[in-house]
């Protein structure tokens, strides 16, 4: 049988699952994934291949009104997704109804010629009585066929996988085989950090930080010293991320060290510096110095 390959961007409103089935696929944690919408912030490759062939899939920042700068480079980040694509995912969140959000992004796909492929993920939230009527109230709609899967449960994860390679045209292997991802280690674990942060600060706090991974050498003993810069838009959210005793930065850093060292597969000791950056997703130029620009 030939090989196939093409890549594949997976798009769609922010908190369905995106990174989540990215990573279910891949079966590492590629792209980092939190209860709270807008985790995502870059386009993320991972790639996935078996004797069929290989796909590339680009994970995408959930698809939102932009209010600043950092928004608008996220939305950049989406359609540059869309450029070149052998297929489209739009991913649909299943454990809600049909909403004006789905619709906008239906809007968006009018002027795609790319061949869309529409799933509705996190049915396993679903009872099974539920599932014939809620799929029926998205195909409506939408106006599309849609598949129904868990990027959490794996259902109809085999079937996706076999719907994309009979989508795919015959190619090269463009990674090696045992490649997961094109992006940097200095980058995924930065994203790391983000990620536990997500998870144990709220309101406006996650929103506005970002880490950047300064330094990283392997000591002698084969341990790995790696230090981070956190970066926050205000004074007091400084406090918060420290938070009482430190306690909070303990957690965060005690959290990441563990994901770092099953990635590095070593021990890790982690440097967590916190920084002011005062407004910084307001403005094009600190947005750059984040790392959130295209070389
Ligand atoms: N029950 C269930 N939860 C899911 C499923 N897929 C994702 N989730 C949860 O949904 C939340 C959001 O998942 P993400 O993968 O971060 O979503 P995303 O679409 O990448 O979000 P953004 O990057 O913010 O656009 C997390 O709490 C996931 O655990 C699923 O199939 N079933
Ligand atoms: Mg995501």
């Amino acid at each position: 049988m030939a090989f196939k390959s093409g890549f594949i961007s997976i798009i769609g409103r922010p908190n369905v699952g995106k990174s989540t089935l990215v990573n279910r696929i891949i079966g590492e944690k590629i792209s980092i994934i939190s209860p709270r919408p807008q985790t995502t912030r870059n386009r993320i490759q991972a790639v996935y291949t078996d004797e069929r062939g290989q796909i590339i899939f680009v994970d995408t920042p959930g698809i939102h009104k932009a209010k600043n700068k950092l928004d608008h480079y996220m939305a950049d980040q989406v359609s540059k997704s869309l450029d070149g694509m052998d297929l489209i995912l739009v991913l649909l969140d299943g454990s809600t109804h049909f909403g004006r959000g789905d619709d906008f992004i239906f809007e968006q796909l009018k002027e795609i010629k790319t061949h869309v492929l529409v799933l509705l993920n996190k049915v396993d939230l679903l009872k099974k009585n539920e599932l014939p009527e809620r799929l029926k109230e998205y195909e409506e709609k939408s106006g599309k066929e849609i598949l129904p899967v868990s990027a959490v449960s794996g259902e109809n994860i085999d079937k996706l996988l076999e719907i994309i390679f009979s989508h795919l045209p015959e190619g090269p292997q463009y990674y090696p085989e045992d490649m997961l991802t094109d992006q940097i280690e200095r980058f995924i674990i930065a994203e790391f950090i983000r990620e536990k942060i997500f998870y144990l600060t709220r309101e406006e706090i996650p929103y506005g930080t970002a880490v950047l991974v300064e330094e990283m050498k392997e000591r002698k003993n084969g341990s790995v010293y790696i230090r981070a810069d956190i970066y926050v838009e205000k004074k007091s959210h400084k406090g918060i991320i420290i938070g009482k005793n430190g306690s909070m930065l303990k957690e965060i850093g005690k959290r990441a060290r563990e994901d770092i060292e099953r990635l590095l597969q070593a021990d890790v000791f982690l440097d967590l510096w916190i920084k002011v950056l005062k407004d910084w997703r307001e403005k094009e130029d600190l947005v750059r110095r984040m790392g959130y620009k295209d070389e």
